[in-house]
């Protein structure tokens, strides 16, 4: 069976399929990815980042039940997640959530880095693909905000959903630098506890303290009960906004153009690494380390050697 084909014809066995394949990565995913690249550049990707326990999972269900009820398909993968996707929102919101399993218009993929060797950013990029290519009008990418996860979610990503939480009040000032340039959104989760209209005053302080927007698009600042489908509505529309924005100032172009840099940055590195692995052996390996070591080599001159011998006589 071609898998790309049955993938394209809505197969969700076939989705499944590719997408465990592209996780594992190899010459199969990447053949797959290549016939399925021009089917892809439809889908509104979109970012949600936060702490664990944020409410991330709660408010990218409770989002994909609103686009569904507006006729729109939805893909969803969770990065990393520390607790089952459907948890929160199951306790949350018994039936919307009944809506979204079994409706074929919502696919959800769990994607765990551990045990892996790097490559959890470019698997999720080729997921993304996958999803793109199957025909989801949404995508929504779910990592949780503990370092690099965010930053790499916002380069992949068209629109980025940033979720803080009431009582981050006294450490706000710990919301890590870097983080307002990402959101494109600012949500404030659990607004039915103490704190959040602090919150969001503080954010929206941030905000004006910091230098204007690169791209002139303000981020704003929304509060939500994602638990109780509150504020979605308002979440949902500021993001189909912030896509009409990209479009219509023409920077839609820019955002492309470095979403496309990013992967093949991504891309590049992985390959290279993976063609030195393959053509380098443990033992002239170790014995560059132990060079290095002895301080007979840099590891600058290693990394030149070992790429050259990497990408010499490439047929593959
Ligand atoms: N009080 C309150 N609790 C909420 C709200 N939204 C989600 N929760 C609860 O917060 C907990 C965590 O929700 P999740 O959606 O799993 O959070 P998450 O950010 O996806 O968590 P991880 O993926 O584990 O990092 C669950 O018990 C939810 O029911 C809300 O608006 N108010
Ligand atoms: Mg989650």
């Amino acid at each position: 069976m071609d898998l790309a084909q049955a993938l394209l014809d809505g197969n969700r066995r076939a989705l499944a399929q590719a997408l465990t394949l592209v996780e594992t990565g190899g010459p199969q995913a990447r053949s797959l990815l290549s016939a399925l690249f021009a089917q892809t550049g439809r889908a509104h990707i979109i970012g949600v980042t936060g702490a664990p326990g944020a409410g991330k999972s709660t408010l990218v269900a409770a989002l994909a039940a609103y686009w569904r009820r507006a006729g729109r398909t939805v893909g969803i993968i969770a990065v990393d997640p520390t607790s089952p996707f459907t948890r929160g929102a199951i306790l949350g919101d018994r039936i919307r959530m009944q809506t979204l399993s079994g409706d074929p218009g919502v696919f959800i993929r769990s994607m765990a880095s551990r045990g892996r060797l790097g490559g959890i950013a470019r698997a999720t990029g080729d997921a993304v693909a996958l999803l793109d290519a199957a025909n989801f009008d949404v995508v929504l990418v779910e990592t949780v905000g503990a370092g690099q996860g965010e930053v790499e979610i916002a380069a992949a990503a068209h629109t980025t959903i940033v979720i803080e939480t009431p009582g981050a009040g006294d450490d706000i000032q710990a919301i890590k630098a870097g983080i307002l340039e990402i959101a494109d959104l600012l949500v404030v989760n659990k607004a039915d506890r103490d704190g959040a209209e602090q919150t969001v005053r503080q954010l929206r302080a941030m905000l004006s303290l910091a230098d204007p927007p690169a791209d002139g698009w303000t981020p704003p600042v929304l509060t939500a009960v994602a638990m109780r489908g509150e504020g979605i509505e308002a979440i949902a529309t500021a993001a189909e906004r912030h896509l009409d924005y990209l479009r219509n100032s023409g920077r839609f172009t820019g955002r492309e153009q470095e979403r496309a840099a990013h992967e093949l940055r991504l891309i590049l590195q992985e390959t290279a690494l993976e063609r030195v692995r393959a053509r380098v052996s443990p033992s002239e390996w170790e014995a560059l380390i132990a060079q290095i070591v002895a301080r007979t080599l840099d590891p600058y001159a290693a990394a030149d050697h070992l790429l050259e011998r990497g990408l010499s006589h490439s047929g593959e």
